[in-house]
């Protein structure tokens, strides 16, 4: 359970709104393979990353994310404030998610995604994904 309310949470942190799970599928798939990898599950999230640190200095506070979140119309939708969702991921409680911290939990979010272990994932396995983060609230 405590898995399931982890993988909501770095959903709702990472700024994604399920309803563009295909989008951003076919975005993250830069050589258009059909399949996401690792390496382009990475490269996704520190663009988020970087959509998110609006002053560019290298760590996203929840003033950011509040606004980068509703930019994208999905703010509201865990119910949940900035300041709790960086909480999930901020290894080192200084209130403020670096670089590293996004990307760690990010990598999570991949494995629990990737369900027959392969390191890609499907369209299936990521809609399957992002389905679930709206299920479990
Ligand atoms: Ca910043
Ligand atoms: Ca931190
Ligand atoms: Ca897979």
């Amino acid at each position: 359970m405590r898995q399931a309310r982890k993988l909501l949470l770095l959903g709702c942190l990472a700024g994604l709104p399920a309803f563009a799970a295909a989008d951003l599928f076919a975005k993250m798939d830069a050589d258009r393979n059909g399949r996401i990898s690792a390496a382009e599950h990475a490269e996704g999230a520190r663009a988020m990353f970087r959509a998110m640190d609006a002053d560019k200095d290298g760590r996203v506070t929840s003033r950011e994310m509040t606004a980068a979140q509703g930019k994208v119309g999905s703010g509201k939708r865990s119910g949940m404030s900035s300041a709790e969702k960086i909480r999930v991921i901020d290894s080192n409680h200084d209130g403020v998610l670096s670089a590293e911290e996004h990307q760690a939990g990010s990598e999570v979010m991949f494995e629990m995604m990737d369900r027959n272990k392969d390191g890609r994932l499907t369209r299936g396995e990521y809609s399957a994904g992002h389905a679930k983060l709206l299920a479990k609230k």
